[in-house]
This record gives structure tokens, sequence and C-alpha cells, in this order.
């Protein structure tokens, strides 16, 4: 049986680990008809069943630690039993991908993951503003001249907009030690219940919030074969606070599976499988 392994990318909180948890779900529960079925499952399924029980009840997934990040491998087939294939992913934590961006370093395992068969599911969200901030944000006063700038903050590399620090991730995979080639790159922006109206698809929510990147991924198809998804894996906001009990009330009603959209171009489903089946795909 054939072994892709795709590799998971994601700045800290843009929705990874919800994501798993809702594709466990799907897997296992049986409530509605998925594109792939779950074969069987390569070692220890108790973090997937601690991040599941979550899932389901509606509470944030917990942050994943750089310690606890976790090898999965599902073997799975699809839905007409055509094709079987082993998947196997790392469920990184965000913090990884910020140190990785401000030492400039990152470990041979993680080249060698990107270096394999298997495409990159890249992950991003739209509960959080993205477009990149100019000087004139940051309240500075450029006609006063260098007096005023003493109320200006210190530059980290937390002042790098993520769009800026993903371009650096993936413009990284063009060069030695990565092996130069075209890799599927299946975008998921998640918390898609925030963006989503009539007028937007994922394709316009990326040009738009994040143009550095799109302009990047569009000027470079000899590297990154792209399709986006727009992903509400738990279907609304589920933080614990007053001002989103009703939805979460309302979710909590619902059948888990159904919680679940995903949108690709005009088309919506609850299908967590598509990104993840296009990436599986020969060509
Ligand atoms: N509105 C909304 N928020 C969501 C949805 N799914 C996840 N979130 C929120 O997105 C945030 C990130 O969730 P995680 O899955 O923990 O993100 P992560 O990428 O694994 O984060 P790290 O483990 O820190 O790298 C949490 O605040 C979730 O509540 C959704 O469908 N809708
Ligand atoms: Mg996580």
């Amino acid at each position: 049986m054939p072994e892709i392994y795709h590799t998971i990318i994601g700045m800290p909180s843009s929705g990874k680990t919800t994501f798993l948890a809702a594709f466990w779900h799907l897997l296992n529960a049986g409530e509605l008809k998925s594109t792939l079925e779950l074969e069987t499952l390569k070692g220890d399924s108790s973090y997937l069943d601690r991040i599941v029980e979550m899932w389901r009840r509606c509470k944030r997934v917990l942050r994943t630690s750089i310690a606890e990040e976790n090898d999965i491998v599902m073997y799975l087939k699809d839905q007409a039993g055509q094709r079987s294939f082993a998947l196997s992913f790392r469920d990184l934590s965000g913090e990884a991908f910020k140190n990785q961006f401000a030492t400039r370093t990152c470990t041979p395992e993680f080249v060698e993951h990107v270096n394999s068969d298997g495409g990159i599911l890249l992950f991003m969200t739209a509960d959080r503003p993205h477009q990149a901030v100019s000087i004139l944000d940051a309240g500075v006063d450029l006609v006063g001249g260098p007096d005023n700038f003493a109320d200006a903050t210190e530059w980290t590399h937390d002042c790098v907009s993520e769009q800026a620090k993903l371009v650096d991730l993936l413009r990284g995979m063009q060069q030695q030690p990565y092996d130069i080639k075209l890799r599927k790159l299946a975008i998921v922006i998640s918390a898609w219940d925030v963006a989503a109206n009539d007028e937007v698809t994922p394709d316009s929510w990326l040009r738009a919030e994040m143009p550095f990147l799109w302009q990047f991924l569009v000027t470079n198809p000899q590297s990154f074969s792209l399709k986006v998804y727009g992903v509400s894996a738990q279907g609304g906001d589920v933080s614990e606070n007053a001002d989103n009990a009703e939805v979460r009330t309302a979710l909590l009603k619902k059948i888990p599976s159904e919680r679940i959209v995903v949108q690709h171009g005009g088309d919506v489903s609850s299908d967590l499988s598509r990104p993840v089946l296009w990436l599986s795909e020969q060509g």
C-alpha cells in the first residue's frame, strides 16, 4: 500500500488540531458519507481520542506544545474501494514554525517530510486580521523626525505579518536541502464561518487578505500547485464566553458532523476529506 506523507504547516492557532479532530470524528462516526473511509490506524490513538472528545463537546482543543507533537498514520480507502493508501502526518505546534522563522533553522525530520511524496496542508484562520500593517498604523509621526520614535515598540519577530512568515517558509522549500519539485499545496482557511458570505470564496478571501502570499503563489506555478478551501471545522466560535453562549448551544444541538463546513470555489459540503483526497491524488 503506498504511504503518502502530507505535511501540516501553520502558525499558532491557525486551526490545525481542530481540523484533525473533526477529520477523525468524520472517519469514525459514520454520520455522513465521507469520500474517505478509515481502515486502520497505526500507533496510539489516545491523542486523537482526546482532541475529538473536546471537539464533540464544542470545546476549544488544547494548544499543541512542541513536546506533544504527534505522528499519525491512518490507513484509508476511497469510497468506491478503488484505492487504499496510508496517510501519515504530524500535528505540529504553530510555535515550531514561529521558531523556524526566527532562528532560520528547521529539523532534518521536517525537511525529510517535506521532501517525501505527498503534499502540504497550509493552515491560516479567517478570525484575525491579516492585512499587513503599514508604518502609518504604528502611529509614528514621520514628519516630526526621530524624536517622535521614542514611543515606537521595539521590533521582534512577532511584528512580522503572518503572510510574510508563510512566504518565507514556502520560499525556503524552493532551495536545497529541499528537493526542487512541484508540490501540491492545499490552503485551509479555518474559522470560515467568520468570513463566509455569498460574495466571498476561499480564493477571493486569500487574494484580498493575503495579497503578498497570493502573489507569491500565482507567480511560482513551477513550485506549487494550489487549491484553496474554506473550512469551518467547529461550525462557529466555541470559545467560552458569554457573548457566544447561544452559538455554542445551537452547535451542540446539531449532529456533530453537520457542524463542519468545507467550501471550495462555490461548492459547499461537510466533507473534510476533500483537501486530503486532492493532495493524495496522483498528478
Ligand atoms: N469561529 C471558529 N473558530 C474556530 C473553528 N475551528 C477552530 N476555531 C478556533 O481556532 C483556534 C485555533 O485552534 P487550534 O486547532 O488549536 O489551532 P492550532 O493551529 O492547532 O494551534 P497550535 O496548536 O497552537 O499550533 C481556536 O481558538 C479555535 O476555537 C471554527 O470552525 N470556527
Ligand atoms: Mg494544535
